[in-house]
């Protein structure tokens, strides 16, 4: 069913990715031997793996609709940093030496893995983050930008989790110059006294430390000027984000800064909120390493950056209860909205789960936990809430494996009825056996 909706032309075998995998070979008979993206045709080889639930994905733009809550979002996010440049609408596809290379992800990083990334071929996929244009935005000399795009991971599948998610990007350059140095300082005591009279609590770490350390074309006192000036920006945004949102008036809003690491930031961060007794990882952040302003041409300044992932803040902001939603093109999901505004999510009738096992024997060769998710994900698309393993072993005589999934079929829109449910199962236990040779128990 979802095929009719793809644009890509993989004729009667939809998931050859898998196919090409697991015989080693791009060009086993019948298999198509390109697939078209954006209206552009591609090869297909060994490494790809690009599903069709996932190429219909592509045109969306979800973040450009004014009245979608992502696109909504987006605008606030700009208007707060006003006099940042904001770019959107670069191709998803790219390749991985601008997702991973010049970022310095090492060979042989995980993020990497065919089980992680979507693959078109070994010399495209789509970007796994918007850090994946850091280099060309640099290169255009924008000294204040943000970047929103839709990114690609294969990942579980849950209320919080989808394929396909969007992150805002953002970067300020200085130039290390006792100019532009001047002007940090200005900034930094304009941000931190509009901080000091807002109801914030800020649990922070140190600018750097051993673990977190500073690289060597900055000087401490530059770089501890930096990390401030990124933290007083960052900190400035969620209090106009989640302020008097996540707390109430006599309640501060509280914000955590973590340790982090990213190939191409040193020190680096995570930013996480306290929203409904829990911390919501928001983002990620860091002073910019050399290699990637060396490569935009512009070894002389120095830069933070950051990477928001939109989803975990719209449904917090709108009360979005499942990330599927955003997808939705039902009106009375998309006619709640308005341009410009931030409004309560009022769900519309939940219908009831329908659970059903599919126990089986893997084939030799194994089978990771995401191929079955993005299998279920293509031949029902969303019908699928939720796919969880729920039992596995290995028998003691024969070492063969089993394992079982319990898969959740519940739509957004309508009531399933159970031979609904029935018939969407039998055809994801053929596919399972067609595309992967598993053994149904
Ligand atoms: C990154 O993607 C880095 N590129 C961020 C970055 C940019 C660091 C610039 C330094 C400088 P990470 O994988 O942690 O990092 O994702 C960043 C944010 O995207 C997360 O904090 C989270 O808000 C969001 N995010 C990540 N994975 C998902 C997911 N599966 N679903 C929804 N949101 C996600
Ligand atoms: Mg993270």
């Amino acid at each position: 069913m979802m095929i009719t909706l793809c644009r890509i032309r993989l004729a009667q075998r939809p998931l050859c990715a898998f196919g090409l995998r697991r015989c080693g070979s791009a060009l086993a008979p019948g298999r198509p031997t390109t697939t078209n993206l954006l209206g552009k045709e591609y090869p297909t080889d060994d490494k790809t793996n690009i599903t069709p639930a996932i190429a219909e994905k592509l045109g969306r733009k979800l973040y450009l609709q004014p009245s979608h809550p992502l696109g909504i979002l987006r605008e606030l996010i700009e208007s707060h940093f006003n006099n940042f440049t904001a770019h959107s609408g670069f191709s998803p596809i790219v390749t991985p030496a601008k997702n991973f290379d010049d970022l310095g992800f090492p060979a042989d990083h995980p993020g990497r893995a065919l089980s992680d990334s979507y693959y078109i071929n070994n010399e495209s996929m789509l970007r796994t983050h918007t850090s994946a244009h850091e280099v060309e935005v640099f290169a255009r000399g924008d000294r204040r930008w943000l970047l929103t795009s839709d990114v690609y991971r294969r990942d579980e599948i849950d209320s919080t989790h989808y394929p396909v998610f969007h992150q805002m990007e953002g970067a300020r350059v200085f130039r290390s110059t006792p100019e532009g140095m001047t002007e940090l300082e200005q900034d930094n005591a304009r941000l931190s006294e509009h901080l000091a009279q807002s109801n914030i609590v800020i649990e922070d770490v140190p600018h750097s430390s051993p673990t977190n350390p500073i690289p060597s074309i900055y000087s401490n006192h530059d770089a501890e000027r930096m990390v401030l000036n990124l933290k007083l920006s960052l900190n400035s945004l969620m209090l106009a984000l989640f302020g008097g949102r996540a707390g109430s008036a006599e309640e501060p809003l509280r914000v955590r800064w973590i340790e982090a690491y990213f190939p191409f930031t040193s020190p680096s961060f995570e930013v996480e909120v306290f929203f409904h007794g829990k911390w919501i990882e928001i983002l990620g952040c860091g002073l910019v390493q050399q290699r990637t302003l060396q490569l935009a041409n512009i070894p002389h300044d120095v830069s933070w950056a950051f990477g928001l992932g939109l989803e975990r803040i719209a449904m917090i902001l709108f009360a979005i209860p499942d990330i599927r939603l955003f997808w939705s093109t039902d009106s009375r999901f998309l006619d709640q909205f308005t341009p410009g505004k931030i409004s309560t999510f009022k769900s519309y009738s939940k219908y009831p789960p329908c659970h059903k096992d599919v126990s089986f024997w893997l084939p030799s060769e194994g089978l990771h936990d995401n191929d079955v998710f993005d299998l279920v994900r293509d031949v029902v698309g969303d019908l699928a809430e939720d796919v969880k393993m729920i039992d596995g072993f290995t028998h003691p005589k024969t070492q063969r494996t089993s394992r079982c999934y319990r898969i959740n079929y519940r739509s957004m829109d309508k009531s399933l009825s159970n031979d609904e449910a029935n018939a969407l199962h039998t055809d994801v236990i053929t596919q399972l056996r067609d595309r992967f040779g598993v053994e149904i128990r």
